[in-house]
């Protein structure tokens, strides 16, 4: 196997015998194998969309699944590949017969694969397969090509969260069909694929547009909110992942039945939809960020819902009340299937009741959360004035992935050496390293505005380009910067937006990405200024002057 796709890669350059997430060898073939499928059903999908054929959203469905399931931490069921590649081979031959007989076929774009999982796992290595199987591939051609493929898995998710709210955009579906296309055509070169990256950036925050819409149509804005981070008496499900529209049905199968709801990871901000915190019982937060999640769940006395990443390996004290939906998976733990667009999640709350649960509260602790761009942007006259009156001086946008790996103390720190004076914006899981600070407040704000999940990178930007609105400045000439942490493939394609957007002085970490060569590297440097983070000291000595 080879994967280098997340932060946590083997010795910083790939996982070749084992994931450090879990994934083995089987499933990373699998997972090569279905991407290479998709990347050819992508082929003929373009050749008919050049003809002016629509897809049917049924298939720009699918192809965002199968490629959501290879994201880090998501699926590591060989059982659901084995469907997912089955799928794949009836949908491409359908499509090879529409679009017929062609001369410029790339190689492997006509692959059909086997359908047994010991047929699956003996595919022989070929061009295009895996991540190095083309010897001769230029580096840096495979680096953004792999940048590419990256982000349109962390776009994926995204696109997927959004259309399970009903909210589709044929121009995603299609640009996943085209980039992915392209990622077979050798004639790509260097500067082909720079654009292709910029133009992910580009319809990937058309994206998290889609998934705002989504997420706020069906829910409301997210107000500021106190919330709960300490647990209540009584049987649980907590509810990890970031698929509202899960949370949502839940909440409505669980009303009256005697069980407490909390949010864990990237669910926290659910807390602050109106059209979510109305069910009484969704009663606050439990726990850290994903990478706790084996001691946290350890011997826990509820049931777990897993809708989305992170899901690390489960341990037998906590599996048999683990449950995945979506797309999530991992072998021998139960999946809620959907049917006909319906969850039936029976199972996860007759396993909550039997279990105790929490026997006791605990001392009550809440912090505020549910700044996203609606409630910031309400008091964007009382931010310009307190910019102009000089009560704040900075903004630091503070966000992203959390991980397991050291040097993450980095983003605690820096939070708690911001001055008085600045406020931080923060969103997805990373949020965890400083989020039970209190810091203090400027005027109505926390010092530390929780935007959401890392999808609302979004509200960030829009937040971002009111204010240079307000200040009829630039973006870039705002008092604001961005110090983001990665880990998985959405923080790749929340990374190509802001470049897109032409956002600079970027700081990223813990470390930069192992699929980035040195060459590209100095392009990002060269052209956004994109930096790597050194200590907060130094880093804030740099901003702050
Ligand atoms: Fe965090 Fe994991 Fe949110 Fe990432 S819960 S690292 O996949 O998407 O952020
Ligand atoms: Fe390794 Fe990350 Fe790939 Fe898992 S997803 S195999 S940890 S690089």
């Amino acid at each position: 196997m080879f994967c280098y796709q997340c932060e946590q890669t083997a010795g910083s350059k790939g996982c070749t015998r084992v994931g450090v997430c879990s994934k083995d060898p089987n499933v990373a073939k699998m997972q090569d194998v279905l991407i290479f499928l998709v990347k050819g059903l992508s082929f003929y999908a373009t050749k008919l969309i050049n003809k002016g054929q629509e897809m049917p959203r049924e298939l720009g469905e699918f192809l965002t699944e199968c490629v959501f399931a290879t994201l880090t931490n998501v699926n590591f069921s060989p059982e659901r590949f084995v469907g997912y590649i089955r799928k794949t081979n009836a949908y491409k031959k359908e499509l090879m017969e529409q679009v017929g007989p062609i001369d410029d076929l790339p190689e492997g774009a006509d692959y059909i694969a086997p359908e047994t999982k010991g047929e699956i796992l003996n595919i022989p290595h070929m061009k295009n397969l895996g991540v190095m199987d083309d010897d001769e591939l230029d580096m840096d051609v495979r680096s953004l090509r792999e940048f590419l493929i990256y982000g349109i898995k962390g776009m994926g998710a995204y696109f997927h969260h959004a259309y399970v709210l009903n909210q589709y955009d044929q121009e995603v579906a299609n640009f996943m069909f085209k980039a992915l296309a392209a990622t077979l055509d050798p004639k790509m070169t260097v500067e082909d694929y720079f654009d292709l990256n910029m133009e992910l950036g580009k319809t990937n925050f058309k994206c998290m547009e889609l998934l705002d819409a989504a997420n706020t149509g069906a829910f409301g804005n997210p107000e500021p909110t106190e919330m709960l981070i300490t647990h209540k008496k009584g049987p649980f499900i907590v509810v990890s992942g970031h698929d509202l529209n899960d949370l949502g049905a839940l909440l409505e199968q669980t009303e009256g039945k005697g069980i407490n709801i909390y949010t864990h990871g990237e669910m926290l901000p659910c807390n602050a939809y109106p059209g979510l915190k109305k069910y009484k019982h969704l009663i606050g937060n439990f726990g850290g960020a994903w990478q706790d999640q084996q001691k946290e769940f350890d011997n826990l006395p509820g049931a777990i819902l897993m809708t989305s990443n992170c899901l690390m390996k489960p341990r037998g004290s906590y599996k048999d009340r683990l449950f995945t939906s979506s797309i999530v998976g991992w072998p021998d733990v139960t999946h809620i299937p959907t049917v006909n667009g319906h969850k039936d999640f029976t199972p996860v709350i007759e396993k909550a009741l039997e279990l105790e649960g929490f026997v006791k509260d605990e001392p009550e602790h809440r912090i505020p959360m549910g700044f996203a761009h609606h409630a910031v942007l309400n008091h964007a006259g009382t931010i310009v004035d307190a910019v102009k009156g000089g009560q704040i001086r900075h903004f630091f946008l503070i966000g992203g992935c959390d991980g397991a790996r050291p040097g993450r103390n980095y983003f605690t720190e820096f939070a708690e050496q911001t001055p008085e004076d600045t406020i931080i914006l923060t969103l997805a899981c990373g949020k965890y390293r400083f989020n039970k600070m209190d810091l203090g407040s400027i005027g109505p704000f926390p010092r530390i505005l929780d935007v959401g999940q890392c999808n609302d990178a979004y509200s960030a930007i829009k937040i971002a380009l009111a204010l240079a609105e307000a200040f009829e400045c630039d973006v870039n000439e705002l008092p604001l910067s961005y110090i983001v942490s990665w880990y998985e493939q959405k923080a790749v394609a929340v990374l190509l937006t802001m470049l897109y957007l032409g956002l600079k002085d970027i700081y990223l970490g813990p470390t930069l990405p192992a699929f980035v060569t040195p060459n590209v590297l100095q392009v990002l440097v060269d052209k956004f200024n994109l930096q790597s983070i050194s200590t907060p000291e130094d880093d804030l000595q740099t901003i702050l002057g």
